[in-house]
């Protein structure tokens, strides 16, 4: 008789738990995994070997971010700011995913080269508030 009763409820509960917007997983086989929440990204290993890299890039915030590979000797707080568009530089960007709703992921591969990289979000003011962090390449 009590079981009867739980398992509708238990029923109930996984449902809610699956459509209740829980942030994808990363895509499988990614090298790299970047983690966005508001205005911050954050990287899994600090650097990779040269080659190419499938980076993979979690949106856990509740809005939209943009995610750049940009290889610059800058300190990744001091890329150029255009100040009419509100957005970083991108001299020497070697990939992008242009949009990453949020709550959702998305890869992109790279061929890294040795050398300092920077990864960016580059929605317009996302990048002075904080949205980037560095990323070393060594050689294989
Ligand atoms: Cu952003």
């Amino acid at each position: 008789m009590i079981l009867r009763l739980i398992a509708p409820l238990v029923l109930l509960a996984a449902s809610i738990a699956s459509c209740g917007g829980a942030p994808e997983a990363a895509p499988t086989d990614s090298q790299v995994v970047a983690e966005m929440t508001d205005y911050k990204i954050a990287v899994n290993v600090p650097g990779a070997k040269a080659g190419k890299t499938k980076i993979g890039v979690r949106n856990l915030a509740a809005m939209e971010h943009s995610f750049e590979v940009i290889k610059s000797d800058l300190p990744p707080d001091k890329l150029p700011v255009d100040g009419a568009s509100a957005k970083a530089n991108e001299d020497g960007k070697v990939g992008e995913i242009k949009s990453i709703p949020a709550g959702k992921s998305a890869s992109v591969t790279v061929d890294l080269q040795p050398g300092k990289y920077v990864f960016i979000c580059n929605i317009a003011g996302h990048y002075q508030l904080g949205m980037h962090t560095g990323f070393t390449v060594e050689a294989p």
